[in-house]
């Protein structure tokens, strides 16, 4: 069975035995045998009935001996082995005197056909800004541009970043082409490329494999990753990454294969005609404004997530990384400002706790999508596992309204012991994810058919 634990998408004769179980194929063992409906037990579980009322999430858990098993192992075993991960920074076949790629030290070679494409796009987007704010931009231009804008923000959260990066839920074709259209609308790299960086991200965050290591500072992590050489250590550990999901996926490699001119067609020239040649904006205001500004701004928002929210908010779930809890980025981030749960629970399709949304539109659009059954086993922590870890872990600023009384039994000293402290396992399918929260974390709208796409 390959450690990644692939499974869990090869359908339900798949078998594993005790000896051969990691702690995800174990789950994958519980996906395959028949599923204990429960109702929902979190806030965030009652609120999401809220907002599809015709049809609640069915919930598939764990069996009931398991929960109690696992319930016991968080008492009895030690909980630091449980939560922390070793800090990936040393390779143990390392010969003696040989240099560790982790500790190559940092050197900026810039890439000047990168500063000079940006500094364009800025210009550009500046004109646009100007078009805006002088009237020149006809109200169906704005309109079509803030479609597009969502079209592409919602390729990377909905598709690149929860489905294909963490593998959160699953989707049917229809879906999947949707959310391939989208991503490269966006135009931040082919979803294999945005894949595999983020993956060596949340394993290696702040470290020098982390593409964009926030400890290097607020400019380097927002945008000057772009502008020069990946360290080298990026692309030694990017390569111990498990990427076989996408590379086994034609659309995924058609999109890689093909994606300059899919992105020049799809991010620029498409918001460019059809606003100039349907409702005549003039050709310079549509490719300043539809184009290289709505792409500008789009690129700002995505980049908080890796500056702001990995520099400045609360860390309610793990406050021994960096990751925080910032919804100003949420706002312009579609919902992927709530960082430190998501680094804490990568394989969660929320990638926050929050009920009613909270910004959180990414959420209700994959909502809306296994509603109407195109997005299925979709993957959500349980409210207990939440409690344990903020309990365990956190920084003491979680609130919940019900809950906070029963955490004052937390300290400094035992929460900064017991943290990540920098990288998790990336997403569903990472066998680094501990048992503890693999057998407990939940499963919505399984897909009932014998099929999986
Ligand atoms: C952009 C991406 O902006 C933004 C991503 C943000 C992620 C945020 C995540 C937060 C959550 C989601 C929130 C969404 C919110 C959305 C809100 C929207 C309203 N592993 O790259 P090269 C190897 S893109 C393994 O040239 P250099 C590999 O062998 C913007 N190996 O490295 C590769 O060859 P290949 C537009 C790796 O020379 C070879 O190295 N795009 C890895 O160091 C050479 O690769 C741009 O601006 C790895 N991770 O150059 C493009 N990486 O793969 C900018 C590399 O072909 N990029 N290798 O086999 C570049 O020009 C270059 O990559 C470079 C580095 C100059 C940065
Ligand atoms: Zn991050
Ligand atoms: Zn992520």
């Amino acid at each position: 069975m390959p450690p990644d634990g692939s499974t869990a998408i090869m359908g339900r004769s798949q078998t594993a035995t005790e000896d051969s179980r990691t702690p995800y194929s174990h789950h994958d063992t519980m996906d395959s045998e028949p599923t204990i409906p429960t109702t929902p037990t979190s806030e965030s579980d009652v609120e999401k009935d809220d907002a599809s009322p015709t049809q609640a999430p069915q919930l598939v858990d764990t069996s009931v001996e398991n929960r109690r098993q696992s319930e016991e192992a968080t008492k009895d075993s030690d909980l630091k082995s449980m939560t922390q991960r070793k800090v990936p920074t040393k390779d143990d076949t390392k010969k003696e005197g040989e240099v560790d790629v982790m500790d190559i030290p940092t050197k900026v070679d810039i890439v000047w056909r990168n500063v000079f494409l940006f500094v364009y796009l800025h210009v550009f987007s500046a004109y646009g800004v100007y078009l805006l704010l002088s009237g020149q931009v006809m109200w169906q231009t704005f309109i079509w541009t803030a479609l597009i804008h969502s079209c592409g923000a919602l390729g990377i959260t909905a598709g690149a970043h929860r489905f294909w990066a963490h593998k959160s839920y699953k989707a049917k074709l229809p879906l999947k082409l949707i959310l391939v259209f989208m991503q490269t609308v966006s135009f931040q790299n082919s979803i294999h490329e945005w894949s595999r960086d983020h993956r060596v991200h949340h394993k290696y965050s702040e470290t020098n494999a982390d593409p964009h290591n926030a400890k290097r500072g607020f400019f380097f992590a927002h945008m000057g990753w772009l502008l020069c050489r990946k360290h080298p250590a990026v692309k030694e550990k990017g390569k111990q990454i498990d990427m076989s999901d996408l590379e086994a996926d034609p659309l995924i490699m058609f999109q890689k294969k093909y994606y300059v001119p899919l992105v020049l067609w799809t991010s620029f020239f498409m918001p460019t005609l059809v606003a100039w040649y349907f409702w005549g904006e003039s050709f310079i205001t549509a490719w300043c404004f539809a184009s290289q500004l709505r792409y500008c701004f789009n690129l700002h928002c995505t980049w908080l997530v890796n500056s702001a929210a990995h520099l400045w908010g609360d860390k309610p779930y793990d406050q021994t990384i960096n990751p925080s809890e910032n919804k100003g980025v949420s706002i312009f981030a579609f919902g992927e400002g709530w960082h430190n749960y998501h680094h804490v629970f990568p394989w969660d399709y929320k990638t926050a706790e929050l009920g009613r949304y909270k910004y959180n539109f990414t959420a209700a659009f994959i909502d809306f999508f296994a509603w109407i059954g195109w997005a299925y086993d979709l993957k959500t922590v349980s409210d207990k596992m939440v409690r344990d870890r903020v309990r365990r872990t956190g920084d003491g600023s979680w609130r919940h309204e019900k809950e906070a009384a029963s955490l004052t039994d937390m300290t400094d000293s035992l929460a900064s012991s017991m943290g990540m402290g920098h990288g998790g396992p990336w997403g569903w399918g990472d066998k680094d994810i501990p048992m503890t929260d693999s057998q407990m974390t939940q499963t919505l709208y399984p897909l009932i058919s014998l099929h999986e796409d």
